[in-house]
């Protein structure tokens, strides 16, 4: 099996993500109102990134100029051509659309700029792969309403939804609702659930309950999405996205071994609304358990019923362990008390700590195709790392394209030994971004590098890696030629 590009069908999706704030600055240009990443400040590997009470003086918050796609996007998108992308996934910004996310009228600027984005990514033969809300919503929906906790943020979502898909119905087709909807319910025990919900918990509440809360309004809002969407037309493919981070039993002994499928069911809660479209039996005996009354009515359940997904899209980027051995120290976990989240001693870890695993991509993609039946879509993967220009002006990134083989050799696997359906791959951070999770620059994804520091010094040149000439390799052949070159982790 040393040629593997016969695995991957022919249209295969090979691409490249960002996300919206992540990308575009200008975050007051426009008419814009503020979002909810406008209110981040930059953190470190080491320490959190805080969120302030609006724009404050004194502070750097990254995300307000990040590296200016909004007034560069056409010559990135000239290198993503030249890269050879077939997709390319971002997300529309909601504030720019609905600067509060109440007004009666959307912006008819922030309407255009998105226009322009997808018929210039068009017009070079891109297909755009849209989030309708990636770790954002406009920050005023947060200051009056609470957040996605309130039930009211269901129906404006849901017409900022119908606004955009009415709007783009003829320049794409491919959409998701909620960025890595399940990744709140691994977060909020931090103060605050600010990903998914802009949530930030107050005294006395009970954080899972408040969360899970919020994750239902989610739920329901892209269901009724769903099914607003497909009338508008049929032929979109609408999404859900989830992170996954398959959580392996630590020794084989069978405590192990069900502390990990519990610790999974996080993650499967959210897929098995989005795809079967009802709330499953596990999830309502906790609520009754911890004695949660969580709002919802007959007619959100109807509605979970009519919008279910077409495939699912999801991130990869690590694998984490579980035990419930009493000689290893590690973060308890609250669904099984006994166990507790721990190091695998098989993996290395990249700067930040994230256990690269290639291995566990092709055992997610089996279980989770084995328990939908849907295609799935691989809309993030990547290696977060420092990058450096040496004397000759070039970046030798051997890391990231070591990385991105191991794991694209696993989605082969999965798709010409297990028969996996996968549409598409769509690296994470294709050119250089700020980072979610920390707010840095220098936490590199890209095959382009941007010349910007943590402090946001830099002329934001963009420079080609040695990378970029391996993965317009990789697209042109239709996957890797030769497979003997993959280090096999
Ligand atoms: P950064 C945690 C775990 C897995 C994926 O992350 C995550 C996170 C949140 O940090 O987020 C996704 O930039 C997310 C992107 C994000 C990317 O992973 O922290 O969808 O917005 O940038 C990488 O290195």
């Amino acid at each position: 099996m040393t040629q593997m590009n016969d695995a991957f069908p022919k249209d295969f999706l090979w691409g490249g993500a960002v996300a919206a704030h992540q990308i575009e600055g200008a975050y007051d240009v426009d008419g814009k109102g503020l979002s909810t990443a406008d209110v981040l400040t930059a953190g470190t590997q080491k320490t959190p990134r805080q969120i302030t009470q609006g724009v404050l003086q004194g502070h750097y918050y990254p995300n307000h100029e990040a590296i200016d796609f909004y007034h560069r996007y056409k010559e990135d998108i000239k290198l993503f051509k030249e890269l050879g992308l077939k997709a390319f996934r971002t997300s529309i910004n909601w504030s720019r659309i609905f600067p509060n996310g109440d007004d009666a009228e959307p912006n008819e600027a922030g309407l255009q700029f998105y226009d322009d984005l997808f018929d210039e990514l068009l017009k070079n033969g891109i297909e755009p792969v849209i989030t309708l809300s990636h770790f954002e919503i406009p920050y005023a929906l947060y200051e009056n309403y609470g957040g996605l906790k309130n039930r009211k943020l269901i129906d404006f979502f849901v017409r900022y939804a119908e606004t955009v898909m009415n709007r783009y119905k003829d320049k794409v087709t491919y959409w998701m609702t909620f960025n890595e909807i399940n990744n709140q319910l691994d977060t909020f025990d931090e103060l605050h659930t600010w990903t998914n919900s802009a949530v930030l918990f107050e005294e006395g509440d009970n954080k899972e309950k408040v969360t899970l809360q919020a994750s239902l309004n989610e739920l329901i809002a892209s269901a009724k999405a769903v099914k607003i969407g497909k009338a508008i037309n049929p032929d979109f493919q609408i999404g859900c996205m989830m992170a996954y981070v398959p959580v392996y039993p630590y020794a084989c002994h069978p405590k192990d071994m069900l502390a990990s499928s519990k610790m999974m069911e996080r993650r499967f809660f959210y897929n098995d609304v989005h795809v079967r479209g009802e709330i499953p039996s596990y999830a309502k005996k906790r609520w009754e358990r911890e004695g949660f009354e969580l709002d919802y009515t007959k007619e959100d359940l109807l509605s979970l019923k009519e919008g279910t997904v077409d495939y699912i899209g999801f991130s990869y980027y690590m694998s984490t362990a579980v035990t419930t051995l009493d000689d290893l120290d590690g973060q308890p976990i609250r669904d099984f008390p006994e166990a507790k989240v721990v190091g695998n001693p098989y993996l290395e870890a990249n700067d930040w700590g994230w256990q690269i695993d290639p291995n566990g991509l092709r055992y997610t993609l089996n279980t989770v195709y084995q328990r939908y039946n849907k295609p799935l879509f691989i809309v993030e993967n990547g290696m977060g790392a420092y990058d450096k220009i040496e004397d000759d002006g070039k970046i030798r990134d051997d890391y990231r394209v070591k990385y991105l083989k191991a794991h694209i050799k696993a989605m082969h696997e999965a798709i010409a030994i297990d028969g996996v359906d996968v549409m598409g791959y769509t690296p994470w951070g294709v050119i250089d971004i700020v980072s979610f999770g920390s707010g840095e620059m220098e936490k590199r994804y890209g095959f382009i590098y941007v010349d910007k520091d943590n402090q946001g010094k830099g002329t934001l040149e963009r420079r080609k890696k040695e990378s970029f000439a391996w993965y317009q390799k990789v697209i042109e052949d239709n996957g890797l030629k030769d497979l003997t070159s993959c280090a096999d982790e």
